[in-house]
């Protein structure tokens, strides 16, 4: 099975990518929110995200500028486990992701409901470090990286889709790197 998408090449290293700053991670003040179209929004500290199911993915990830870094093992708690814990509404179609800093994305719920979509805290069973995200990242391993959100700190479930910070400028919203869907022209 192929498992490089088109026009791809595979790096060992992996490359920090990202628009701003690193956000500064104190323990203290720290909270994940979940909220919008759901019938139990949490507000979780640190802690409390770690002491939910923990779960353990090995992925491949793919950046829309043409690397692809193989078998990560990522650790965190599935999107699908989040959206358990806050029951979303019938109506709600898609979740905006957003992140310390601004930076925001979006997806169908039907894609961050696949069983390899975590918040991932870890990176090889180490705290996932500052520059590729940590505390929190979301890890979607079948789109392009640029809707792996790092430094999550907020949820919000939607009825209609929100155009993210790339998506806004110019890439693709549905980011499949199979189809080369790299741009929204
Ligand atoms: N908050 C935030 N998350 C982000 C980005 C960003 O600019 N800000 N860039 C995205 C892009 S384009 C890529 S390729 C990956 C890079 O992740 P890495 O730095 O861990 O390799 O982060 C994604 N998540
Ligand atoms: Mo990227």
């Amino acid at each position: 099975m192929q498992r490089l998408p088109p026009n791809q090449h595979i790096t060992s290293d992996f490359p920090v990518l990202h628009f701003g700053k690193v956000p500064e991670f104190d323990k203290g003040t720290w909270d994940f929110c979940v909220e919008g179209l759901v019938e139990n929004p949490v507000r979780l500290t640190y802690d409390q995200l770690l002491a939910l199911d923990r779960t353990i993915v090995v992925s491949d990830f793919h950046c829309v500028k043409g690397w692809s870094r193989q078998d990560n093992k990522w650790e965190g708690v599935r999107f699908r486990d989040i959206a358990e814990l806050v029951k979303p509404k019938t109506n709600a179609r898609f979740a905006t992701i957003e992140a310390d800093g601004g930076y925001t994305t979006s997806l169908p719920l039907t894609e961050l409901m696949e069983p390899d979509v975590l918040f991932a805290y870890a990176l090889y069973g180490k705290p996932l470090e500052p520059l590729h995200g940590g505390p929190l990242r979301l890890v979607v391993p079948r789109k392009y990286a640029y809707k792996s959100a790092k430094w999550v700190r907020m949820v919000v479930f939607t009825e209609e889709q929100e155009l993210g910070f790339w998506e806004q400028r110019g890439y693709s919203d549905s980011a499949d790197p199979w189809k080369e869907e790299r741009y929204s022209y």
